[in-house]
């Protein structure tokens, strides 16, 4: 591929907080870009994440019930406008380009030819995508799928899909015989969904927007939250206002956790001052070093729980908490007194006065709320990383009270509702039996591929068909070089898709693009207008009621496509009523209700409620459903982030994949990472100054970074530019997707096997 056009290329430190007018600017620039006005954008964004509108197509952060007349943020705003576009990628596109061509096209080059307009099939002869009818595409891909081996099949879901969707997807991929339903998540907050049940026995999170309002102290572990959560800056700066102390730990000085002005807050807009300032404390750590960060701060915790049995004071240590409801206490305890300050510091690049200091604050405060992103999920020990997080909110009790808990801050939009309602590889979280009963089939009983399988399965040909529900897959795994180059020898390559992305580019023998409406856009079927839903962040689920026209006469609905290439391919083989679902998605909602009862009661009566409605989270209740039937201290093996990785050579770098302001995990929205200073390029390394020096590079250099994983493995990404940057030594950072051929596909977390995307082994190529 060739690096993108790069007009000016401008770096230097923003001097400004998040939100604020670079917000505005940059919106309005965003806005002009895709040919909107501002008369036309306006009605839709009064709708944004309301009760009776749609909701935001862009992160899964909580949708309030008292929402705010703009209930928007500045990316949720540039999902929008780019959904909306004015531009249109239609067959006169692909005349004009061959698919080989467009290879060698920027990410941000593809997305910007606006929206697909019609369903397309590959054609080899004029290596050139063209139209096809609905009909032919829907017969055609179900016979190609009937003579494939269901278990060389891959069902792939990218987390925006809808509930009813994702429930007819994965059903028709457990009728066809496919247990292989990798979604992003396996990329994500994969690390969450294993290693949170094993601490309190639920996959997900135990925080409600509510409790921001109650908390007393907030911990933000590896979460870039100005960029990727921006709607949650607002409880923040007003648990800030009230006085919470806000402790962050980042490798990167990330602005959006330094300072913050609400766009939406004339006062705040207008007033000189610098913002509010958002982390009472943020601490630099080194990449991969939390384990030991919060081993230290534990270990200040039981120093002060010592000196409150000497002294006779009030225990620090929950002991009742502790008790009653925790299981494995003493060999944690025993952990973290064995380890030592020496080792801690090392790993963690903080010192013993900085932890212990946190640990005086997390003692004196009564509810607190660990929040965490990818900055702990995509390591090696991503599950080791989030039961240690869950050790230290267990000690002083605060999981299952108001005002405190566990909040992983997802990803996609509906990527925790997905799992909710079966998409998942693993049998055990499926209800198989349910499913068999009330639709008359057998589903397959064995584990199917989650995402690094589904590599490996296409780079050694055991994968033979790859279904796309959205995403760009090929693009965000590891190893792209491989996987791509792998990719031409499939069968059969089927997207469902908004706009032209890279894996479109890969054409197995037969592919096709099937474009679909957004969850922004009308959908009227036999029975009428059609709610969808999702589930946020905080397990809340909420109707999405689309409102703009359809951008081509030509889209089908993703409920309809998965029904029809459900109905063409599986027709007869089950009780399933396809027809009627696609006509009335009610009709799914209730099916939904049947397979989880617990968690959907009354789904259509309640879904469009505002604020949406909680599904029960036992962990919320302090019930554990845990094998002890408690919540489980469990102790880390060790400090290490990556215990496979030898001692690194002196020139090795800990490379940390990073997303701009300015993108959605692969659509590249513009060049401009406003808040980190960098414009008119995504082609930088960020360094530290001393390790510029150390290695006798220069700022603005050229280099390529080359794999140091020590797996003989030739991985390589040139034409780079050494950037100075407030990180610690010995790390580096780089944007993600450009950097993900240097992401070895076995570098993944141990149990989840999210690709360990925040501690990339590399050097400098000489
Ligand atoms: N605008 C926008 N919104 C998005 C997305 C987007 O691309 N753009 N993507 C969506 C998706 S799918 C997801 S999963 C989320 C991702 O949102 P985040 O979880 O914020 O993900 P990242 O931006 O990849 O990185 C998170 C942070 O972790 C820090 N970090 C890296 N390594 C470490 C470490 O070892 N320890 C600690 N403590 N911190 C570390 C990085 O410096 C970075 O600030 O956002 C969602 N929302
Ligand atoms: N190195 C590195 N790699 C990473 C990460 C990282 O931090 N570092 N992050 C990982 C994470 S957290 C994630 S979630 C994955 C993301 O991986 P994916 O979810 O696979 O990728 P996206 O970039 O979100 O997919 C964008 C495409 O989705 C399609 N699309 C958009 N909206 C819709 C819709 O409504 N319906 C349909 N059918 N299609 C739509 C468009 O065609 C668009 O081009 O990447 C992972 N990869
Ligand atoms: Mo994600």
């Amino acid at each position: 591929m060739k690096p993108a056009k790069t007009d000016h290329i401008d770096i230097h430190e923003y001097d400004h907080p998040t939100g604020g007018w670079g917000s505005a600017q940059s919106l309005l620039r965003n806005a002009s870009g895709q040919g909107l006005l501002v008369s036309d954008i306006w009605p839709t964004m009064l709708r944004h994440n309301k009760a009776g509108g749609y909701m935001c197509v862009s992160c899964s952060w909580a949708k309030p019930a008292n929402a705010h007349p703009f209930e928007f943020c500045e990316n949720g705003a540039k999902a929008t406008f780019w959904e909306q576009t004015t531009r249109r990628c239609d067959p006169s596109f692909f005349e004009r380009h061959s698919v080989t061509e467009l290879l060698d096209w920027p990410d941000h080059d593809l997305e910007l030819q606006g929206r697909l307009t019609q369903p397309m099939r590959y054609d080899p002869a004029s290596d050139r995508y063209r139209p096809v009818a609905w009909a032919d595409a829907f017969r055609d891909i179900a016979a190609e799928l009937k003579a494939l081996e269901p278990n060389s099949v891959v069902f792939y879901t990218s987390g925006r899909a809808a509930l009813e969707t994702s429930f007819m997807y994965q059903l028709f991929a457990r009728i066809y015989g496919s247990p292989n339903l990798p979604d992003s998540s396996n990329m994500c907050h994969e690390s969450t969904s294993v290693g949170l049940p094993e601490s309190i026995g639920s996959p997900v999170g135990t925080v409600q927007i509510e409790d921001y309002d109650l908390c007393d102290m907030m911990f933000f572990f590896g979460h870039n939250t100005g960029v990727n959560s921006p709607r949650l800056l607002h409880p923040l700066q007003e648990a800030r206002k009230r006085g919470v102390k806000v402790v962050t730990f980042n490798p990167l000085l990330e602005r959006g956790l330094q300072r913050f002005k609400n766009p939406q807050d004339p006062r705040d807009m207008l007033s000189p001052g610098p913002g509010t300032q958002m982390s009472s404390d943020y601490f630099q750590i080194r990449s991969g070093g939390d384990i030991a960060a919060m081993t230290g701060i534990a270990k200040g915790v039981l120093a002060l729980d010592d000196a409150a049995i000497g002294s006779g004071a009030p225990r620090v240590l929950d002991v009742d908490f502790i008790a009653e409801h925790t299981d494995g206490f003493a060999r944690f305890e025993a952990f973290v007194r064995e380890t030592e300050w020496t080792d801690i510091e090392a790993r963690s690049g903080l010192s013993r006065a900085d932890l212990e200091g946190v640990a005086v604050a997390y003692a004196a405060a009564d509810k607190v709320i660990g929040n965490y992103g990818m900055g702990l999920t995509q390591h090696r020990n991503g599950t080791d990383n989030v039961h240690m997080l869950c050790n230290l909110l267990l000690m002083r009790g605060n999981i299952g009270k108001p005002g405190a808990g566990i909040s992983p801050i997802r990803g996609h939009s509906n990527v925790q509702g997905q799992r909710t309602v079966g998409i998942t590889e693993k049998p055990d979280l499926a209800p198989l039996d349910t499913f068999a009963k009330r639709y008359g089939f057998e589903p397959p009983r064995h584990e199917g591929r989650a995402t690094v399988e589904t590599c490996e399965g296409v780079i050694d040909g055991s994968v033979r068909g790859f279904i796309g529900l959205g995403g760009n897959f090929a693009r965000a795994v590891p190893e792209t070089g491989k996987v791509e180059e792998a990719w031409r020898r499939l069968r059969l390559h089927v997207e469902v898709a908004t706009k032209l992305n890279r894996t479109h580019l890969l054409p197995g023998e037969v592919t096709y693009l099937l474009p679909c409406l957004s969850r922004l856009e009308r959908d009227v079927q036999e029975t009428g207008e059609q709610w969808l839903s999702i589930e946020d962040s905080t397990a809340c689920i909420h109707g999405s009621l689309g409102l703009r026209e359809a951008p081509s006469p030509d889209l089908l609905p993703e409920p309809r496509i998965v029904g029809e290439l459900a109905k063409a391919t599986v027709g007869g083989r089950s009780t399933v009523p396809w027809d009627e679902w696609m006509a009335d998605y009610a009709r799914v909602r209730d099916e939904i209700e049947h397979c989880y009862p617990d968690d959907f009661r009354d789904f259509n009566e309640r879904f469009r409620q505002p604020g949406g409605f909680h599904r029960d989270i036992d962990a919320c209740k302090r019930i554990w459903k845990t094998e002890s039937g408690k919540a489980n201290f469990l102790a880390p093996s060790g400090l290490e982030a990556d215990p496979d990785v030898d001692t690194p050579a002196a020139d090795a770098l800990t490379l940390i994949t990073i997303r701009s302001n300015d993108q959605f995990n692969t659509t590249v929205y513009g060049y401009h990472d406003r808040l980190r200073g960098i414009h008119g390029t995504r082609m930088v390394l960020l360094m530290n100054a001393d390790d510029i020096a150390r290695l006798g590079l220069r700022e603005g250099q050229d280099v390529s970074l080359e794999s140091s994983a020590g797996d003989g493995v030739p991985r390589r990404v040139d034409g780079l530019r050494v950037t100075p940057f407030a990180i610690p030594r010995g790390n580096c950072a780089g944007y993600y997707p450009e950097l993900n051929p240097l992401v070895p596909l076995w570098h993944h977390e141990k149990k989840a096997k999210v690709p360990a995307a925040k501690s990339v082994p590399v050097r400098i190529a000489r």
